[in-house]
């Protein structure tokens, strides 16, 4: 059971392992919580935020109304006091408590009756909203009424003190604390920095032994051969004997399961001695002809259960103690020098693979709200979105959060990889030792917690911290030591410190930064990853995105209004015009709609109502990122992936996504599903005003088919084809000016199946 499902039923869990009943006790703290306002306590949802308490309470408006943002933003300035009581004589039949807070965002100071839980030598408080806290609990608590409460102090405050310890201004004043990105507002969301009991809190109580960790390590993987290791992290109060006993099954599309190993008690089965501390424990698990897991679009999505017992004595419920799901699968980054400089691109299961997908950001402002049934709601049509519009790659993009465990295990269902950046976004961080010290526990705790799913792809260092210190002016404001100092900061962080962190706890590529250039860089077309923001940031007509195909398109974006429904949810029927301040608030980049006018005047024409504006903003929108779509697949091998900016919004807002907060696909995620389609038929029109038509196909094998060209003067021609497999093929070169449209008819049957 996941966190996010033990909050959708908060009831006592007492879990029996092994021989000695009531060994272990995990109980959900999620009752009996309030806040302080005022002098006056009112009711919190736990987990949950203080923006949405204060809601609840009817002491702020709804941020995401009209321009209520502008006046809630008082909240961050404060410190907020949450309380809770709980009984201890269930507790104090155990030798060993704690409480674990799955997520604190981020300043906090714990205190169990008046105490303070947590005052090492190292923090007076949690600092990291990214990481889990465990504090051990007094050996006996009162019977009952045991008061919680858990101070949470302003970040902003202490973010411009750090600052003022540094001898020079940094770009940004968030990254001195270890927290959402966004919250901080960006060009498609709102400022609302908030805090809170972001996730799950509980207790859990032992005796003799507590299995703190169970990971799973894919070793090796041929046709014939699966090999895997189970290692457990086990806390002992003494030395004594454990079993270790794994079963599985294998589940593939469909949903069909089949045991892998019949007798359990003799298949995977270990005695291990262990000793009071920590202790790990292993065992290699080999599977026989494993079947593979395919990233969507490429075959099935083939996962095994493995279920893991651990106990004293040898009576196991084959329940298990944990599951844990694995897909087979092997997966590269090649980058090898070649005649255009440098590729990039993914072998999944030995086969090159073309990406295609989107950059995702955090699906809500407050990010307690994704753990609730609404949220996983949310993340489900979202993910299910992706797979639909046929795309096999999703980036979670620095400036946000690691997500739940429930959003990479729908990705692990559905065949998307996951790009996965670490959270530092467009900005310079600083790198004194406790910072450092502080990012390693992050990095470590989700380095291995994220490598526990089969989708995750890649490792990324950051979102354009490189590109912005070499292209965005940061680095006038300082003195050549001062950039000397910078420069080795940001070397030490993302080129050691990170890829060190995975290296050490995953076996996963590693990119330093996206992108690896900017797009002013005539590298930025010829090695690594390439983020392109001359169309949009430069105000460049969509015929450039052909000439400007790098060799791994990981941004690249163009605006649009969502439609009318949403726009109705934030505003009153006479704001619904552009520019009242309403609809300015729900519009963050600074030049978006001179930049959409601009486009909307090159390839149709400004509207003078709302309605036809959303619409047509829609069809620029979708237009210009299918002919980017069609230009980077049409350029395999030279570019082999091709993900958008954005996905999804975390507010109702207008932006670069293709699907509106309130899961409204807009006009491009159509189109991107069309673009996306295994085949796809994509033209190239030359200065001389001929094409060449080309027929890309991502499927393993051959496929044929008929291209039917409409002219201007409504005359059509008919061409048959064969493409070939994985591959872009030019069909017809040099075909005469005039074309209205190119389409692909009647590919034939047999060859679309996989
Ligand atoms: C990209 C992202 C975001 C931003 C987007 C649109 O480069 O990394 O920072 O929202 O541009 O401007």
């Amino acid at each position: 059971m996941n966190c996010s499902m033990r909050y959708l039923f908060p009831v006592f869990v007492i879990l029996f392992f092994g021989c000695q009943t009531k060994n272990s006790l995990e109980m959900d703290l999620h009752q009996n919580w309030s806040f302080e306002f005022n002098n006056q306590l009112y009711p919190a949802t736990i987990p949950g935020c203080i923006h949405t308490d204060l809601m609840n309470a009817g002491i702020i408006p709804d941020p995401f109304y009209r321009c209520n943002e502008d006046s809630v933003q008082w909240v961050s300035d404060s410190i907020w006091v949450y309380r809770t009581t709980f009984d201890g004589k269930e507790i104090n039949k155990f030798k060993h408590a704690e409480i674990v807070f799955s997520g604190l965002d981020t300043y906090a100071e714990v205190y169990l009756n008046g105490a303070p839980l947590l005052h090492t030598e190292e923090n007076n408080f949690c600092d990291n909203m990214f990481l889990p806290w465990r504090f051990p609990l007094p050996k006996t608590l009162k019977k009952k009424n045991n008061e919680l409460v858990i101070k949470f102090l302003p970040s902003e405050k202490i973010n411009e003190e750090k600052a003022k310890q540094l001898p020079y201004a940094l770009p940004d004043h968030r990254v001195f604390t270890r927290k959402a990105p966004y919250q901080s507002g960006w060009d498609w969301g709102p400022k609302l920095v908030t805090c809170g009991i972001y996730q799950p809190v509980k207790i859990v109580a032992w005796n003799n032994f507590y299995v703190e960790n169970i990971e799973l390590i894919q070793k090796k993987l041929t046709d014939e051969k699966g090999v895997i290791e189970v290692v457990a992290t086990i806390v002992a109060e003494k030395e004594m004997a454990l079993d270790m006993l794994v079963s599985g099954k294998q589940k593939a599309e469909g949903g069909k399961q089949k045991e892998i190993c019949e007798n359990h008690d003799n298949l995977y089965h270990l005695r291990a001695k262990i000793t009071p501390g920590i202790n790990k424990i292993s065992k290699i698990i080999e599977i026989e002809n494993p079947e593979r897991w395919w990233p969507n679009g490429l075959g099935a999505q083939t996962l095994y259960d493995f279920y893991i017992d651990i106990s004293t004595c040898k009576l196991f419920n084959h329940k298990g103690h944990k599951k844990i799901r694995w897909g087979f699968r092997t997966i590269e980054l090649i980058q090898e020098k070649d005649d255009i400089g440098e590729s990039f691109y993914f072998k999944i299961n030995e086969v090159p693979v073309f990406m295609k997908g989107a950059n995702w950001i955090p699906t809500h402002s407050f990010v307690s709200e994704m753990n609730n049934e609404k949220g996983q709601a949310r993340y489900k049509h979202l993910l299910e979105s992706c797979k639909d519009a046929n795309m096999n790659m999703i980036r979670v993009w620095g400036g946000g959060i690691y997500e739940n465990d429930y959003f990479y295990n729908l990705c692990d269902e559905l065949g998307l990889l996951v790009w996965q950046d670490f959270m530092f976004a467009c900005a310079l961080y600083p790198a004194d030792s406790a910072f450092l010290k502080n990012v390693k526990k992050e990095a470590e705790y989700q380095v291995k917690r994220l490598s526990q799913h089969s989708c995750l792809a890649l490792w990324c260092g950051n979102n354009e911290v490189k590109n912005g210190w070499e292209d965005w002016d940061w680095q006038r404001n300082y003195s050549p030591e001062q950039r000397a100092e910078i420069g080795k900061n940001m070397y030490t962080l993302f080129n050691e410190l990170l890829p060190n962190v995975v290296k050490n706890n995953d076996n996963r590529p590693y990119h330093p930064s996206s992108p690896l250039w900017g797009w002013g860089h005539p590298e930025s077309l010829t090695e690594g990853d390439s983020h392109y923001w001359g169309v949009w940031w430069g105000e460049e007509p969509f015929e450039v995105w052909l000439p400007k195909t790098g060799r791994f398109m990981s941004e690249y974006g163009f605006q649009s209004y969502p439609q009318m429904s949403t726009i109705e949810s934030f505003t009153l029927p006479e704001e619904r015009y552009l520019e009242s301040p309403a609809m300015k608030n729900h519009q963050k980049h600074p030049r978006g709609v001179q930049i959409i006018n601009k486009a909307m005047s090159q390839y149709a024409y400004i509207p003078d109502n709302l309605e036809d504006y959303v619409r047509i903003s829609q069809e620029i929108q979708a237009y210009g990122i299918g002919k980017a779509i069609e230009a980077h697949r049409l350029k395999r091998p030279h570019c082999m992936g091709t993900l958008y900016w954005q996905l999804n919004d975390c507010w109702p807002v207008a932006s670069w996504s293709s699907i509106d907060f309130y899961g409204n696909w807009k006009l491009l995620h159509h189109t991107v599903k069309e673009k996306f389609a295994p085949v796809i038929v994509a033209t190239e029109t030359l200065e001389n005003g001929t094409t060449h038509i080309y027929v890309v196909n991502d499927l393993l094998h051959e496929v044929g088919g008929e291209i039917v060209v409409t002219h201007t003067d409504s005359t059509t021609a008919v061409m048959s084809f064969l493409a070939k497999a994985n591959s872009s093929s030019l069909i017809v070169r040099d075909y005469r000016k005039g074309i209205l449209k190119v389409e692909m008819k009647a590919i034939n049957a047999d060859s679309l199946k996989n």
